[in-house]
């Protein structure tokens, strides 16, 4: 009987278009690569208890069951067999279901340690059964991330290669020291398409990073359609922008909306900037009237910057800016609008006020919560705008007294969490203004004690931005990105109590094999054992 309502789920899942593999039979063990640990995870784990008799081992007959009712389970059960099935051959139905009498994974929501919170996860491992038990949706999504990589690296990509597929025992609570945990990629400089974008999000996703800002205008191109301007994209995206020419390209909104669908589904949120008032230059090359002389300047595609400037008097630029937010915003699901700030170096202070003091309250009238560089702190913005700190030093006056007030920050620190820095002088990509930023450069820092007075309940999180001026291609981005951005992602998720390089280190080397497997161009530092 419970065979036959098994088989009964299994044709339903075969129904659902998802493909069903006959079980092979099971591969022979061999030996195993050194054996993983509970603790064998980046971000680190806030509690990791091990129990060595627990090992659990998945089979061909392994069956994945979500809490019956629970949409959000199955679709999570749904993304991680998805993630085993090429790897392991096996067809690990989904099963809505109260008991199996099958090995399983179990994906619950309810019912974990209270202190998993919103986004948190428990994970239990027996020779039974996995289960991951959490309140949310992105808490379960969270828990799958752990246990792929408490599976072998190759579970990352089919291989010849035959592997036992364990799981190593004992109980896993974690949840996440702060709730922003970004990255950031630049599409004016260079653009990149839908599928490096989408392609970005998959390796961020693993590592637990939850927003994605794009930087979707700069001097050298404007990357969003916006329909009440639509020049901004065919001249100002189009056809010989970005640096030295070579970076074309702009989101369409129906691009626009399936990135953001496709972070959704990995619980990520897009937060998308319109850099203002300076860095415009790609926006005022292409409409002659949004200069204070009407008289469009040419387009550039070298890397300088602070000399544009929106026209800070003109009633015609608040009609423009209102009509990018409003529409920006009527496609943006997220709570966040970036209004850039940074580098307004051919705007007087009086005139940056005059503007952040108009252009503010309109993203909060389109029911966005503003978000800036940390020059808007200049202003004394209400107390729900966030700042994001591009600094390299460890003071910032405007940005305490913001603090103490009740603003929020983002800790970007550019020698320590920009991806696009060299790593060492020998680095074929990247910039070096800031700092060359080696893995452990981008690790060893504190988010909560960066800036003098802003603290820990200051701090809502940490962001790495990577700038496109030298860079073209995924490959390129991988490169930059990969191994300090698991860094980066460490540092917003962990607990300081977890803090440890030789730790890091150690976890970082082991993600390789994961890398290789999947084609990820990733910087071999010399700092690092690579496995
Ligand atoms: C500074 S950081 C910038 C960007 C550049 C970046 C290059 C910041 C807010 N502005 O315009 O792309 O340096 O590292």
């Amino acid at each position: 009987m419970r065979r036959r309502h098994i088989l009964t789920r299994l044709l339903a899942t075969a129904a659902l278009g998802l493909p069903i593999i006959l079980p092979a039979a099971p591969a022979a063990a061999t030996p195993a690569a050194p054996q993983r640990q509970l603790s064998d995870v980046i971000p680190a784990p806030v509690e990791t208890s091990p129990d060595s008799r627990g090992t659990f081992t998945l089979r061909p007959h392994t069956v994945i069951r979500t809490a019956p009712g629970s949409a959000a389970a199955w679709r999570v059960g749904r993304q991680l067999a998805q993630t085993l099935r090429p790897a392991t051959g096996y067809p690990l139905p989904v099963l809505p279901v109260r008991s199996t009498p099958l090995p399983e994974i179990a994906l619950l929501i309810g019912g974990a340690d209270a202190r998993v919170g919103a986004e948190g996860y428990q994970l239990d491992v027996t020779r039974q059964r996995v289960t991951i038990r959490a309140r949310t949706e992105a808490g379960l999504f969270a828990g799958v991330q752990t246990l792929r990589q408490l599976l072998p690296a190759t579970i990352e990509a089919p291989t010849r290669q035959r592997t036992t597929w364990t799981v190593p025992g004992g109980r896993i609570v974690d949840h996440p020291r702060f709730a922003y945990r970004g990255a950031m990629l630049d599409l004016a400089r260079h653009f990149h398409t839908v599928d490096e974008i989408n392609a970005y999000v998959d390796l961020l996703s693993q590592y637990k990073i939850n927003y994605l800002h794009l930087h979707l205008t700069d001097d050298q191109g404007w990357r969003i359609q916006i329909d009440s301007w639509p020049r901004l994209t065919t001249v100002g995206g189009g056809p010989g922008t970005g640096v030295d020419g070579v970076g074309p390209g702009f989101l369409t909104k129906a691009d626009y909306r399936a990135v953001v669908a496709y972070a959704a589904a990995r619980h990520i949120t897009i937060v998308p900037e319109i850099d203002m008032p300076g860095h415009t230059n790609a926006a005022q090359s292409t409409y002659a009237e949004l200069n204070c002389d009407g008289v469009a300047p040419a387009p550039r595609t070298d890397i300088a910057v602070g000399y544009s400037s929106l026209c800070i008097d003109d009633e015609l630029t608040y009609r423009f800016v209102e009509d990018v937010i409003r529409e920006l915003a009527a496609i943006t699901p997220g709570p966040f609008l970036h209004v850039g700030g940074d580098e307004a170096h051919a705007t007087t202070d009086e005139e940056y006020r005059t503007f952040m003091q108009r252009v503010l309250p309109l993203v909060a009238k389109y029911g966005k919560r503003a978000y800036g560089w940390n020059e808007v702190m200049q202003v004394d913005p209400p107390t729900d705008v966030v700042a994001q700190f591009w600094g390299t030093g460890t003071s910032n006056a405007d940005l305490a007294e913001a603090a103490a007030r009740g603003n929020k920050v983002v800790m970007s620190p550019a020698n320590k969490a920009y991806l696009d820095m060299k790593y060492d002088r020998a680095t074929p990509l990247g910039l070096s203004w800031a700092a060359y930023i080696e893995v452990r450069d981008a690790y060893d820092w504190d988010p909560a004690t960066r800036v003098a007075g802003v603290g820990e309940q200051s701090v809502l999180g940490v962001e790495a931005p990577l700038w496109s001026e030298t860079l073209r291609s995924i490959e390129d981005i991988e490169f930059m990105a990969f191994p300090r951005l698991p860094a980066i992602a460490e540092l917003g998720w962990s607990s300081r109590a977890s803090h440890d390089w030789e730790s890091f280190r150690a976890r970082l080397g082991e993600q390789a094999p994961r890398w290789r497997l999947r084609d990820v161009n990733f910087y071999p530092s010399p700092q690092v054992d690579w496995s």
